[in-house]
């Protein structure tokens, strides 16, 4: 080595310390976890999550599984969406998605070296009635038997999910999918038999994730689109608000009616989340008032049993068609609300006008995350979702049934993802939910979205919301840095 060479080197070595950057020999993120004797003592000042705190992680059946002609697996509104020509931004289906059907033993193994306690998945309705209704097919539930004695052979919790939008084709094709009354009947009647079936195992059931989500995006005129991607009318829309709460409360009770003692069943709802732009008295009453309203056709008439009059004064003419027993069925008791919080969908002041709430606009530069220009950052979001769902409506039990972010991952050379942008958003939302359990806020678990990168419904496979990079090729998961910050969350109980 010649000397100008040794002391170009030192320079640059040098440099690189200065710069902090022996930081890049983390070779391998899942390696990144401090030995137990270079682990800093836990803060006093921050005394963590509760105990038992459920740390978990979700994901739901069509953006993972694959697998979607197997052992009878009938078609969904998703299979036909996903192939229809222009639906799908980077033209991308989930026929394969994560090959999760044939590689659950591997994927369990992601959550036990996460260190997480309980799992959120989705079971399939046209795995378990390809038709929707009628005849089950034994070989779909079969799958999910394997997959829940995996979960707890893992000692991690299952938590299900019944409806995470994959509707059986069949039943768009018959009588319009959710515009029918005979689709919540049809869904009560596939609730009650998944119940009977497996609640020896699992013991917490959501019954429709994202009422509002699918109904909104997949009937009405939105510029985000999910299946069946109608554009319906605002009198036949609040037939279809109607009918998904609807389905809601049927198969509440149809769990009760087969589940085994014991079984504990709610919602997992994308609630309109209002944050009090400042936080003076005023605004924060402002902000539970707008709570009420904003979520009037779903978690409002799910926990009150009756539409607010601001939400059928707007409705008009075009209010739903529904009977007293319909509300009272819609909201049947629950054990617990899931909420899927990932942004602030409203800043609000107080107003001295009827409505008693006014919305803050948002300026244009208002921070996103990357790739999802709905995905606002506002971490005290998962403060002020669970903070007034528990002051409103008094709900004992909560629990976060989806939050995360999407980033466009990048590995490096070697194959890692160095995801700072996601760990940044993460450690700050849960700031602001460990500010909640702390004053007391009865949020009894937390389910991070996603496990591993998958099909992101319209936005395809190029949006990634997972801890694990997944290699659509080869199919293999490498944990992102995010990982290995969620694994030191759950040890230690609290923010790092
Ligand atoms: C949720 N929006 O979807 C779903 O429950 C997941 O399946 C999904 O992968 C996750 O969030 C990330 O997107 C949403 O436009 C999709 O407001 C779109 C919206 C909200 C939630």
């Amino acid at each position: 080595m010649s000397p100008s060479h040794t002391r170009r080197h030192f320079a640059k070595l040098a440099a690189q310390a200065a710069l902090g950057i022996s930081a890049l020999l983390i070779e391998n993120p899942a390696q990144a976890r401090p030995t137990k004797s270079k682990r800093l003592p836990s803060s006093k000042a921050s005394p963590g999550f509760p105990k038992g705190f459920l740390w978990g992680t979700a994901t739901s059946a069509y953006q993972i599984e694959g697998a979607v002609k197997e052992d009878g697996r009938g078609q969904s509104i998703w299979d036909t969406y996903a192939h229809t020509p222009g639906k799908i931004k980077d033209n991308s289906n989930a026929d394969r998605a994560n090959d999760h059907y044939h590689r659950y033993k591997e994927d369990v193994q992601l959550m036990k070296a996460l260190g997480v306690k309980s799992y959120r998945f989705s079971i399939a309705w046209p795995r378990v009635f390809p038709q929707g209704t009628g005849t089950p097919n034994p070989k779909g539930l079969d799958f999910y038997d394997r997959l829940l004695d995996e979960l707890l052979a893992n000692s991690i919790e299952p938590f299900a999910t019944l409806y995470h939008w994959d509707l059986p084709q069949e039943l768009q094709d018959r009588h319009g999918g959710w515009e029918s009354r005979d689709t919540p009947k049809a869904f009560a009647d596939y609730a009650g038999y998944v119940a009977q079936r497996l609640t020896d195992r699992v013991k917490h059931i959501f019954t429709i994730n994202e009422c509002s989500a699918f109904v909104e995006l997949g009937y009405g005129n939105n510029s985000i689109e999910l299946a069946p991607g109608l554009k319906l009318s605002q009198r036949r829309l609040n037939q279809v608000r109607h009918h998904a709460v609807l389905g809601h409360g049927l198969a509440v009770q149809a769990i009760r009616a087969s589940g085994r003692a014991g079984t504990k069943v709610g919602p997992a709802e994308n609630i309109t989340t209002c944050v009090p732009a400042i936080e003076t008295p005023e605004n924060i009453r402002a902000a539970e008032i707008a709570t009420r309203e904003l979520n009037g056709g779903y978690l409002t008439v799910m926990l009150e049993g009756k539409y607010t009059d601001a939400f059928l004064a707007y409705a008009g003419a075009d209010a739903p068609k529904y009977t007293a027993e319909d509300l009272k069925v819609i909201s049947a008791p629950v054990d617990f609300v899931g909420i899927n919080v990932y942004s602030p969908q409203h800043y609000v002041v107080s107003a001295d006008d009827t409505h008693g709430f006014a919305l803050v606009p948002f300026p244009p530069s208002y921070p996103l995350m990357n790739y999802s220009n709905w995905l606002k950052v506002g971490p005290e979001a998962l403060y002020w979702a669970p903070r007034n769902l528990a002051k409103i409506w008094n709900v004992k039990e909560i629990y976060i049934t989806e939050n995360g972010a999407s980033i466009a991952d990048v590995p490096d050379a070697k194959g890692i993802v160095y995801d700072l942008d996601r760990i940044m958003y993460l450690r700050n939302y849960l700031t602001h939910l460990l500010r909640a359990t702390s004053e007391g806020v009865p949020v009894r678990g937390y389910f991070l979205w996603s496990l591993m990168d998958n099909f992101e419904w319209s936005d395809g496979l190029a949006n990634r919301f997972g801890l694990h990079w997944v290699d659509y090729d080869t199919q293999r998961r490498t944990p992102k840095l995010s990982a290995s910050f969620y694994r030191e969350v759950i040890a230690r109980n609290s923010v790092v």
